[in-house]
């Protein structure tokens, strides 16, 4: 299977929120439960300024590619100001957290070794 999406081709899939993630939300691309892929996993996300994807963990490795806007990412306690155009790898188990501290909406894809979104297990650190 290969397979091309956007987030235009996901207009009609309702964004995801949670209030543990204060200004965020975010929508599935590639995954098990919507397009019947499987090995990876990636959605797309937007942080508001002043949002915050707070600090948690969870058992498979993750990339974030950013896209759009400028951010501090929290590297289990250690932070760095991240920007368009970086990509972020995030060890299995590692805590971390990304936090829109520009005027700008912060945009980011990320990927799992996941077939879906839906088996990775949020842990709130
Ligand atoms: O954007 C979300 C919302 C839970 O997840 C992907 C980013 C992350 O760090 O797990
Ligand atoms: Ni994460």
């Amino acid at each position: 299977m290969i397979c091309v999406k956007n987030i235009e081709s996901v207009a009609d899939q309702k964004w995801s929120s949670s209030e543990k993630y204060p200004g965020v939300r975010w929508k599935f691309l590639i995954d098990a439960d919507f397009i019947g892929s499987s090995g990876l996993s990636a959605g797309f996300a937007e942080i508001s300024p002043g949002g915050d994807l707070t600090l948690h963990h969870h058992a498979p490795a993750e990339l974030y590619v950013i896209t759009n806007g400028t951010g501090i990412l929290n590297k289990s306690g250690e932070l760095e100001q991240i920007k368009k155009g970086d990509i972020v790898y995030i060890s299995a188990d590692a805590n971390h957290a990304l936090k829109n501290n520009g005027p700008d909406t912060l945009e980011f894809y990320w990927i799992f070794p996941t077939d879906r979104f839906s088996e990775v297990e949020y842990i709130s650190a």
